[in-house]
């Protein structure tokens, strides 16, 4: 009987295999051969010097008109009052151009699983506050977690948490680690004093971590797109920016302002008193809410035009309050694949606060697309479009221009 039933399991187990339920043990590219995976890939440290640019009447609308749709675009929804955004620069702190699709993002910081990532970070005098880079999924210690915390130092405000303040004029040096967890796209954003606002200003970047280049998961881009989705509260009414590109240092150490003979948190001054160098974008942009991509709105974000038979990465997040401003990016003209382990193909994405997600497309439709968000009152604010041309095709464009290059 015993010897009966040896024979029907080892029979069943015969079948399975055949059948091809155990094939993924002996695929090239199945889970036994990554948990064997050994790259050879030499970590390297990462180094980047990020510095602040401030803004006064920031133009969310610089083509000055609504490009697919036919929306009539106000003044009173067209500028912020105040913003500031991350700017990368070389190691003397002098600008480096960013590519034109970037505008109020923060430039991308990248890695490879293993690698140190260090973040010279200067902020600018003309800020008015104090400001920091809180990472996500980078991997760092209290000190440079970029967060302003109330538990630590003991101290705090007199002297500051370091790389969760760093006061205008000031520097700071994160020490950030690449790891396996890390794998995949995050934000980064200030993350100081004054949370809400300093996310309100566009202070918002991304970053992307990826196996090293011999994993068999890598994939090779052929350029990459990083967009923020967010939604600004617009200027009430025309001010005079004028006096409030002020360069001059506080005589307390911010957030606190002089008041009174005295350093005061600005909440507890009479706004029509704070110096002239510090201003409350929260207060002054009560008007309408307009919803953007990289800070711009009404497809007027320029810049992606890419070549049939590409390979671009779209590192898209959104920041905003979860319930109310809630997206989802809608692409016109392609499916997309996520960059998970779903593999499936869509062409609408959920984009909840905070979380970045990693898209493939595979560029072949030709054409001129929308991607936007698919909210139906955001719509026609929080569109972009993209290009598909065909390099081989007698009008792209594209034949000309490589042929007066060379
Ligand atoms: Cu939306």
């Amino acid at each position: 009987m015993e010897a009966k039933k040896a024979l029907r399991i080892c029979l069943v187990l015969a079948l399975l295999s055949l059948s091809g339920c155990f094939k993924q043990e002996s695929s090239p590219t199945g889970p036994a051969n990554l948990s064997s995976f050994k790259s050879t890939y030499t970590p390297i440290k990462r180094e980047y010097w990020i510095t602040t640019e401030t803004t006064f009447k920031w133009d969310m609308v610089p083509q000055g008109e609504a490009m697919m749709t036919n929306d009539v675009i106000t003044p009173e929804r067209r500028y912020l009052y105040k913003t500031i955004r991350y700017v990368q620069t070389d190691s003397q702190w002098n600008k480096l151009a960013q590519p034109e699709w970037q505008q109020l993002s923060g430039p991308i910081i990248r890695a490879t699983v293993g690698d140190s990532v260090l973040v010279h970070f200067k902020n600018g005098l003309n800020t008015g506050m104090p400001l920091s880079i809180h990472p996500h999924n980078l991997f760092y210690n209290e000190t440079n977690e970029g967060v302003w915390r109330k538990d630590r130092p003991k101290d705090w405000p007199a002297q500051g948490t370091a790389g969760g303040s760093v006061q205008p004029g000031d520097e700071f040096l994160y020490h950030w680690k690449a790891e396996e967890k890390s794998v995949g796209v995050g934000p980064y954003h200030s993350h100081s004093f004054h949370l809400a606002e300093e996310l309100s200003l566009g202070l918002i970047g991304t970053i992307i971590v990826d196996e090293p280049p011999d994993h068999p998961e890598y994939v090779k881009f052929d350029t990459t797109i990083a967009l923020v989705f967010k939604t600004y509260l617009a200027m009430v009414s025309p001010v005079d920016t004028t006096m409030k590109d002020s360069t001059k240092k506080d005589t307390c150490t911010s957030p606190l302002i002089p008041w009174n003979g005295g350093c005061h948190p600005r909440e507890h001054v009479p706004q029509d008193q704070w110096p002239e160098n510090i201003v409350d974008s929260m207060a002054h942009g009560g008007g309408p809410e307009v919803h953007t991509i990289n800070g711009l709105a009404y497809a007027n974000l320029k810049g992606l035009s890419f070549v049939k038979g590409q390979k671009i990465r779209f590192v898209v997040v959104a920041m905003d309050d979860e319930g109310t401003q809630n997206h989802t990016i809608h692409f016109h003209g392609e499916m997309l694949q996520e960059m998970s382990r779903t593999k499936l193909y869509k062409d609408v994405f959920d984009l909840p606060s905070a979380v970045a997600i990693d898209l493939i497309m595979n560029a072949e439709n030709v054409g001129k697309w929308m991607l936007h968000c698919h909210v139906e009152h955001h719509a026609s604010e929080m569109m972009a479009t993209y290009e598909i041309r065909d390099p081989l095709a007698a009008d792209s464009g594209l034949t000309s221009a490589s042929n007066s290059t060379h």
